[in-house]
């Protein structure tokens, strides 16, 4: 693994009480309004409760759990009425608050966080978290002092969909490096995890009543690299971990292509031979472990096992998910595997199984060629994730997807990728897409970072395909594929600085004066020291002035 080791070990401690003015100015995603309260500031000391009612008292469990490591303090959590001195959460019905907004006082009388919902309140401590001096992240006691600047926050999200994906597909992962993920995307205000189950190297979930999925589709991850797979009792356990922290699980199985896990099991000398027929493209034998080619499997829609096998699937995934959308992926099936009605045909069809479920259709922009999005069921989503020339041809899976009434997550791989590299020569990360630092991830196109001007329309052979606007965007996720990621320590060198300048395209007003890069490497600068403190893996770039 790559370890942040230009800075591990070197950054000077700095002076605490120069923390405290710099706090404010480290904010990410800057809030939506933010107003200095000039000669306010609070303590937090060995006497500070945090109170609430019965409904804040998960948040307030949490927030305490934070800071006890670092201040050593008791941090009682109680339900008696706030006094000066104390941490107050509270429910309001503020309706300028929306679902996940939050108010955040801080003056020398003590800090009230509320919100109409506990989401609103999680989010209002994970603001307070990084107003504190970074030392509240450090897992054994120190000195402070645990001082925060007076301020008064009033913000609201963007978009109400922010999400990252995590392919445990082409490595495996266990669920303890997820959960760190989960810990550490919600720390800046993340919503969706989107978990990339099954792909060509892996199928990863159990399947009650189909064992060969995981005994044989889950045996190995790319190149080799050694296999494994969640029981659904630890998938459950993930979703409720993320739950927890106010993050929806979107599970992904990719079909018709990237399924030659899928096939394999059904499929080959080894494998149970009483389905053979699930596979399009009847490589003998296939391979299942391959790097870089795609496009080389594919299900049969034909196939009337691969429609039970489909069907178990994707009960069983989304009666476990209490989220509302199901990802059935979509991507990359090349005409030359199953041609575009066969391709039309079969994502049509899943996506009956996907709706007989409950669950809203999600898939990879491709699937704006199919024909489900109609009127009367919510509308399907599309993820939009093309590189090429957003004002060309390069933005019209999302122009259709448009056009058929879906909405649209922007995933554009040349500014959301994860698992691209970030300089020439790294050691990790694949480079299709373009070596991407953090300006490539916070400025979409060239300077302008809005992703609502992103896909303009484009007139064609006479026809106008309509523009992508910010009431068909449902909201931005960054993915983080993992052909090349094997570990925690990977992810990280990978995550950071990077899923930050997502997370605040998501969630930030385009219009603050601060959402700006400049901006945003400054305050992510001071960023460094929390996650060194977190035992968090980052990339050091040099386009962050790091302090
Ligand atoms: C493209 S983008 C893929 C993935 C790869 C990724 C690697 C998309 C929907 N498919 O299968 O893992 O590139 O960067």
């Amino acid at each position: 693994a790559v370890q942040a080791a230009a800075l591990t070990g070197q950054v000077a401690t700095p002076a605490l009480a120069d923390t405290a003015p710099v706090a404010a100015q480290q904010i990410v995603p800057i809030p939506a309004t933010m107003e200095a309260l000039p000669g306010e500031t609070f303590v937090v000391g060995p006497t500070t409760r945090i109170v609430g009612g019965e409904e804040t008292r998960a948040v307030a469990d949490a927030l305490a759990a934070t800071m006890r490591s670092s201040t050593g303090f008791p941090l009682l959590v109680s339900t008696a009425e706030p006094q000066p001195g104390d941490i107050a959460l509270g429910l309001t019905d503020a309706a300028d608050l929306g679902d996940e907004g939050y108010r955040l006082d801080v003056s020398s009388a003590g800090i009230r966080i509320e919100a109409r919902r506990p989401a609103g309140l999680f989010y209002g401590t994970q603001t307070l978290r990084q107003l504190l001096p970074p030392w509240i992240e450090s897992p054994t006691v120190r000195p402070g002092p645990w001082t925060v600047s007076g301020v008064r926050i009033t913000d609201t999200p963007r978009y109400a969909y922010r999400g990252m994906m995590l392919d445990i597909a082409r490595h495996f992962q266990p669920p303890d490096v997820v959960k760190r993920v989960i810990d550490r995307a919600s720390a800046y205000k993340l919503n969706v995890l989107h978990l990339h189950v099954s792909d060509d190297q892996g199928f990863r979930i159990a399947i009650n009543g189909r064992p060969e999925l995981t005994a044989i589709g889950g045996q190995f991850s790319i190149n080799n690299d050694p296999g494994g797979f969640w029981t659904q009792a630890e998938y459950v356990d993930v979703v409720n971990y993320a739950a927890a922290r106010f993050m929806t699980v979107i599970p992904e199985v990719d079909t018709p292509g990237h399924t030659n896990a899928i096939v394999m099991s059904y499929a080959g000398p080894e494998a149970n031979p009483v389905l053979p027929d699930v596979n399009c493209t009847r490589n003998t034998p296939p391979q299942w472990n391959l790097t870089g080619a795609v496009g080389y499997s594919a299900m049969c829609p034909e196939s009337p096992n691969t429609w039970a096998i489909l069907t178990d699937i994707v009960s069983q995934l989304s009666a476990m998910t209490p989220g509302p959308y199901y990802h059935l992926g979509g991507d990359e099936v090349p005409a030359s595997t199953l041609a575009t009605p066969r391709y039309v045909s079969f994502v049509d069809q899943e996506a009956q199984i996907v709706k007989a479920q409950g669950k809203i259709v999600m898939g990879w922009a491709e699937i704006s060629q199919a024909n489900f999005g109609q009127p009367g069921s919510p509308a399907a989503v599309a993820q939009f994730w093309n590189n090429g020339n957003p004002a060309g041809s390069g933005g019209d899976t999302a122009r259709r997807a448009v056009q058929k009434g879906m909405k649209v997550v922007m995933s554009p791989a040349n500014h959301t990728y994860l698992d691209m590299q970030q300089f020439v020569g790294s050691p990790l990360g694949l480079s299709w897409a373009g070596r991407l630092d953090v300006s490539q991830f916070y400025n979409w196109s060239g300077s302008s970072s809005d992703p609502a001007t992103y896909i303009p329309a484009r007139t064609t052979g006479g026809v106008t395909l309509p523009a992508v606007t910010d009431a068909d965007i449902l909201g931005v996720e960054a993915a983080m594929w993992s052909e090349t990621l094997r570990t925690l320590d990977d992810i990280g060198f990978q995550m950071f600085p990077r899923l930050p300048a997502t997370a605040e395209i998501g969630w930030s007003p385009q219009t603050h004066p601060d959402r700006n890069l400049a901006s945003f490497v400054n305050r992510v600068a001071g960023h460094g020291l929390r996650w060194q403190l977190q035992g968090q893996n980052f990339h050091p770039s040099p386009q962050v002035p790091w302090r």
